[in-house]
């Protein structure tokens, strides 16, 4: 690797229960990056993660791999885990080589075993969580909804999509700079203001715009902000990952 500084590194630990989709996401994520001219793909036996012959055979990753995209001048290394409870080892063990933490959750199953031992090793390590809600593309509308609930009872109410699903799950319509377009549940303006909410709360240059009328705030100023917001916020996302694979719907709490 070369022509990168530490501060355009991310470490990013792609952790949750067996099953999720954590593996077929980072596939995905190399295929829309361009770091691969083809999706890898778990059931077909050419996942770039899943390479090794007991995890093709078997369908689940069995060991820890490290691979690589580029996104927007930054080196992203994505570290894929097995998620089945008796190898959870391996995600703890690579909680203090990162700096983010992607807990993929599986719609169809909802918050299972391992997503609740990563969240908490990782809340207790102070590191960011992003919680990707995947697979929704097999799951309606209303139990999608249900399960945002669940997750900001379980982990808190800060928990926000910054993406909602639109089009059964076809696509993600963004919450955290726009107000506008339709979505599969709820309104995106409702999550946009209470995301906004949350991020003026940390600015109070922000938070006097804000007072004076919100249209005064630019999503400029939001998108500035919301990096401050991130660092002191734990963030959580959604992704469906049959399209793209880098659409996302996002939630974030306090550490
Ligand atoms: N319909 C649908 N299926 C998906 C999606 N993502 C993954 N899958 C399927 O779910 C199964 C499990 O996917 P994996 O990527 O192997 O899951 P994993 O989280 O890496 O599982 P472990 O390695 O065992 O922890 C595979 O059959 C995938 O094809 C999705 O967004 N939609
Ligand atoms: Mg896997």
């Amino acid at each position: 690797m070369s022509g990168y500084t530490t501060a355009q590194i991310r470490n990013v630990l792609v952790a949750g229960h067996a099953g999720a989709g954590k593996t077929s996401l980072v596939d995905a994520m190399l295929f829309a990056s361009g770091a691969k001219a083809h999706r890898g793909s778990t059931s077909e036996g050419t996942s770039v993660s899943d390479f090794d012959k007991l995890e093709i055979e078997h369908q689940h990753s069995i060991y820890t791999s490290v691979v690589h995209c580029d996104h927007k001048q930054c080196r992203i290394n994505l570290i894929d885990c097995p998620g089945a409870p008796d190898l959870l080892g391996g995600a703890l063990s690579c909680l203090s080589a990162v700096e983010t933490v992607a807990v993929v959750v599986n719609a169809n199953a909802g918050i299972e075993v391992v997503t609740r031992r990563i969240m908490e090793s990782a809340r207790e390590l102070d590191l960011p969580r992003a919680i990707i809600i995947n697979r929704i593309d097999q799951v309606s509308a209303e139990s999608l909804s249900r399960l945002v609930e669940t997750i900001r009872q379980s982990f808190g109410p800060e928990c926000l999509p910054i993406n909602l699903p639109f089009g059964s799950g076809s696509g993600v319509v963004d919450c955290l700079l726009g107000a506008e377009g339709k979505s599969d549940f709820d309104t995106v303006r409702l999550w946009h203001a209470r995301i906004l909410d949350q991020i003026v709360e940390m600015d109070d240059n922000l938070l006097e715009k804000y007072l004076a009328g919100k249209n005064r705030i630019t999503n400029r100023c939001t998108h500035r902000s919301s990096g401050r917001w991130t660092k002191r916020m734990s963030f959580r996302s959604c992704l469906p990952t049959q399209k793209t694979g880098l659409e996302s719907s996002s939630c974030w709490t306090r550490s």
